[in-house]
C-alpha cells in the first residue's frame, strides 16, 4: 500500500447531496475542501429518493450555481391534495404563504452537483474505503482512507460528516457524548417509478382503509408512486399488476379511473423512522443531513433538512475563514437542531395523520378522521400545514 498525504481546509465525508452541495458552496467562497465518497458515482446516481424541493433549497442551489436545469425542468407546485377514503380536498399553499415547492428529483440534483464539481476541478475521491476520522476533538484533525492501492491521510481544519445514516461520522462521536432519539414506525413505503404521465398535476397524499398512498412525479411523463406496506415486506413479491391494483384501491375513484399504468422502472421498499442525534458537533467534526437525523418521507423533508444544515454550516465556515468569527461554528449544533426538531415534529404529524397503524382502535380512527376534517375546514390548520410543507425559514 502506497502512503500519500494531502492537506485541505475541510474534509467532507460523503458525496450525497449534502456533501456535494457543501463542497460547491465552499469552493465558490474560496475555501478548499475534499469530498470522499464510499461508492462509485454511478451507484450514487442510481438511487431514487426525494422529489420535492423547498424554496430555501432551490435558493441554495441557485447560490451554488447549479440551478440552471432545475429552473428549466422543475415544476412549481403551490398546493397539494389530501385524500381520505373516497373524498379529497386541496391545501392551497399560495393562500397562506408566498412560497411554492419545486418538483425535481434528488437524483437530478446530485447529478447537477457532480457535474458542477467536476467542471471546476474540485477534488472528489469516489470508491474511498476504510474512511476513518481521527483526532476530531483536537485542533489537528485528520481523515484517512484507502483508494486503490494508496492509503491517504488528509490533514485538515474541520471535518463535515455528510455520510448518511449508516456512515462513520456519527459513530466517531463517543457513545457517552451523544444522545440518540429514535421512533421506528410499524410500516414501510413501497415505491415505484414508472414511465407514465402523473395521475394529477399536484401530489396526492391519501389515507385509505387499506393504508397510505402517495402520487408524486418527476416530470410530465415520469411518475413516482408509493403505498404503505409491511416493514418486512419484499419489493420482489410485488408484481407491477399487484402494485397498480393496490394503488387504485387506495385512491378516490375519480383519480383511480384516471391512473395510467405501465411497467415499473424501479421498485423498492424504504423503512420509516424518525431519528435525531444530539449534539451535531463534536470538536472539529460537524454532522450534516442524514448522518445526524432521519425523518419519515411523509412531507418530503429529508433532503430539504439536509440542505438547511448545509446552509448553517456553510455560513459558519464562511464567517470563520472570511471574518475570523467562530460564533457560527460554536452555535451550529443548537441552530441546526432547533430547525431539525420542528421538521421532525411535522414529518411525524403527517405520518400519523395519513397512515393506518396496526392495532389502531376505532377511537384512534375517529380521532384521525376528526383531524382530517379539521384540516379540511380550518384555514388556521391549513396555514400551519402550508408553512411547514413549503419549508420553515433558515
Ligand atoms: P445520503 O444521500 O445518504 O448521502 C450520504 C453519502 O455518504 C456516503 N457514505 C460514505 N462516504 C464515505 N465514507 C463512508 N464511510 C460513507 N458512508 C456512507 C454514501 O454512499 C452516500 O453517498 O445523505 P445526505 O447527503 O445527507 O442526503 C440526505 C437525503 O439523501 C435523504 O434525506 C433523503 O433522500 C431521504 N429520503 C427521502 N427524502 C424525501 O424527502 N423524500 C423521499 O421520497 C425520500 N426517499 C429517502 C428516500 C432516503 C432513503 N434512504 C436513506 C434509505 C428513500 C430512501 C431509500
Ligand atoms: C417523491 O416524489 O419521491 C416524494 C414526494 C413527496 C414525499 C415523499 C416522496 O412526501
Amino acid at each position: 500500500m502506497l502512503p500519500a498525504t494531502l492537506q485541505t481546509r475541510v474534509v467532507i465525508v460523503g458525496g450525497g447531496p449534502s456533501g456535494l452541495l457543501l463542497g460547491q458552496l465552499l469552493h465558490l467562497a474560496g475555501i478548499d475542501a475534499i469530498v470522499l465518497e464510499k461508492k462509485s458515482r454511478e451507484y450514487v446516481l442510481g438511487r431514487i429518493r426525494a422529489g420535492v424541493l423547498e424554496r430555501g433549497m432551490v435558493q441554495l442551489l441557485e447560490q451554488a450555481g447549479v440551478d440552471k436545469r432545475l429552473q428549466r425542468e422543475g415544476f412549481t407546485h403551490d398546493g397539494t391534495i389530501i385524500a381520505f377514503n373516497n373524498e379529497y380536498f386541496r391545501v392551497p399553499f399560495s393562500k397562506y404563504i408566498d412560497k411554492p415547492v419545486t418538483v425535481y428529483g434528488q437524483t437530478e440534483v446530485t447529478r447537477d452537483l457532480y457535474e458542477a464539481r467536476e467542471s471546476v476541478g474540485a477534488p472528489t475521491y469516489s470508491n474511498a474505503e476504510e474512511v476513518s476520522i481521527n483526532n476530531a476533538d483536537t485542533d489537528t484533525p485528520s481523515v484517512t482512507f484507502v483508494q486503490g492501492d494508496t492509503r491517504y491521510t488528509i490533514n485538515c481544519d474541520f471535518v463535515a460528516g455528510c455520510d448518511g445514516f449508516h456512515g462513520v461520522s456519527r459513530k466517531t462521536i463517543p457513545d457517552d457524548q451523544r444522545k440518540e432519539f429514535e421512533k421506528v414506525y410499524p410500516f414501510g413505503w413501497l415505491g415505484v417509478l414508472s414511465d407514465t404521465p402523473p395521475v394529477h398535476e399536484e401530489l396526492i397524499y391519501a389515507n385509505s382503509p387499506r393504508g397510505f398512498a402517495l402520487c408524486s412525479m418527476r416530470n410530465a411523463s415520469l411518475s413516482r408512486y408509493y403505498i404503505q406496506c409491511e416493514s418486512n415486506d419484499d419489493a420482489n413479491r410485488w408484481s407491477d399488476e399487484d402494485f397498480w391494483r393496490e394503488l387504485k384501491n387506495r385512491l378516490p375513484q375519480e383519480f383511480a379511473e384516471q391512473l395510467v399504468t405501465g411497467p415499473s422502472i424501479e421498485k423498492s421498499i424504504a423503512p420509516l423512522r424518525s431519528f435525531v442525534c444530539e449534539p451535531m458537533r463534536w470538536g472539529r467534526l460537524f454532522l450534516c443531513g442524514d448522518a445526524a437525523h432521519i425523518v419519515p418521507p411523509t412531507g418530503a423533508k429529508g433532503l430539504n433538512t439536509a440542505a438547511s444544515d448545509v446552509q448553517y454550516l456553510y455560513q459558519a465556515f464562511k464567517s470563520y475563514y472570511h471574518n475570523n468569527d467562530s460564533a457560527g461554528i460554536d452555535n451550529y449544533s443548537a441552530t441546526a437542531l432547533a430547525r431539525v426538531w420542528k421538521v421532525t415534529r411535522f414529518s411525524w404529524w403527517m405520518t400519523t395523520l395519513l397512515h393506518r397503524f396496526p392495532g389502531q382502535s376505532d377511537f384512534d380512527l375517529r380521532v384521525q378522521q376528526a383531524e382530517l376534517d379539521f384540516l379540511k375546514q380550518s384555514d388556521e390548520a391549513q396555514a400551519a400545514m402550508a408553512i411547514n410543507y413549503v419549508g420553515l425559514p433558515y
